[in-house]
């Protein structure tokens, strides 16, 4: 029976060397200390032996009994921690890794300026009116006081489409449609792109963004023009900017004049960007000829109008330092991703 006993407790410990994982553990414990496991079967067979021998073996079965369930215990606690470490390990998240970056979308800085310059206008009461890109040859240039045979109309290089029809040289064709369907008084802009056949250079691009205003009403006068001029441009570039009108012409407008403002770089004292004048040209204006209103049926003797108009590029390059125009289309993320 002794001898029993020591071949269980070796074999148990032999056998509990080798396991590797709690279900075989649990095998195991079954198999020796479960109620029909080996020992609790020799514990049991105690109560067979002569009365004198069953206290020795008693306290032997026993202590056997304690030692092995804190072996078990010993082996099953080594297993958990075992598994522990391994779970942590698989699990680890390194948070010094660099967090996967994505690029946020933004405006197109043609469309931030584009809605920049509405807003002030809107602020001054102008309309945002609407118009098709493919135009008649009638409303981009006919009706614009341009005649087949106007020298104007060389100067704008037009891509036609067919005969009679083209892609809009400037956004004033939306003047007239709206004049057309709209009585006055009329107070209303117009932005969007124009197509001129240039070859694409530093500061020319076929496609490009222009936006026109136009006011209508009784007694409208240059003074008009200046002023809604003058409170825009301190808007938009600051109150410190100083305005200039030199006499121009435009076929649509009589007087005409282009405006000027001091350079943005330099104030005024003369630097490259203003190529020492001092002086920038930002936009066109003048007081719609009556020409112009009797093609859309308004009354010239009633009413009087000023229009003006600007290149979006070329008030986007002044605003933000940009030297080509060229940038703004080739969406380079590294030059639209600074606006
Ligand atoms: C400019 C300059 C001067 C203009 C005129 C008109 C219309 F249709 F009312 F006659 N729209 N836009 C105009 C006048 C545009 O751009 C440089």
């Amino acid at each position: 029976m002794e001898e029993k006993l020591r071949n269980i407790a070796r074999e148990a410990q032999g056998e509990l060397d080798g396991v590797d994982n709690l279900v075989n553990l649990e095998a195991l414990r079954t198999a020796y200390l479960g109620r029909k496991g080996r020992l609790i079967y020799l514990i049991r067979s105690i109560g067979k032996l002569p009365p004198d021998k069953r206290p020795r073996m008693g306290k032997m079965a026993n202590r056997l009994k304690v030692e092995l369930q804190s072996s078990f215990d010993y082996v099953k606690d080594n297993l958990l921690e075992r598994e522990r470490e391994k779970k942590i390990r698989e699990e680890a998240i390194d948070v010094t890794l660099p967090g996967i970056s994505f690029h946020r979308g933004r405006r197109h800085p043609i469309t931030a300026t584009l809605d920049e310059i509405i807003d002030i206008f809107s602020g001054l009461g102008f309309k945002l009116e609407k118009g098709p890109e493919i135009e008649s040859e009638y409303n981009n240039f006919d009706a614009l006081n341009m005649s087949a045979d106007h020298p104007a109309r060389d100067m704008h290089d037009t891509l036609y489409l067919r005969p009679g029809v083209l892609l809009r040289t400037h956004t004033s064709p939306v003047q007239i449609r709206t004049m057309k369907k709209q009585k006055p008084p009329l107070r209303m802009i117009c932005a969007g792109k124009s197509f001129r056949a240039d070859t694409a250079d530093a500061s020319h691009s076929p496609m490009f963004h222009q936006l026109e205003g136009l006011m209508v009403d009784r007694n409208v006068t240059l003074a008009d023009l200046k002023g809604i001029l003058t409170r825009f441009v301190h808007q938009f570039f600051g109150e410190k900017i100083k305005l200039r009108f030199r006499p121009s012409f435009f076929p649509f407008t009589e007087p005409s004049a282009e405006v000027d403002i001091s350079c943005v770089v330099c104030n005024g004292e003369g630097c490259p960007l203003c190529s020492q004048r001092g002086w920038l040209e930002i936009l066109g204006a003048g007081m719609v000829d009556p020409e112009v209103f009797k093609e859309v049926g308004y009354d010239a003797e009633r009413y009087t109008g000023f229009a003006f108009g600007m290149g979006i590029e070329r008030i986007a390059m002044l605003k933000y330092g940009i030297n080509d125009i060229r940038l703004f289309f080739e969406n380079d993320l590294r030059f639209l991703h600074q606006f």
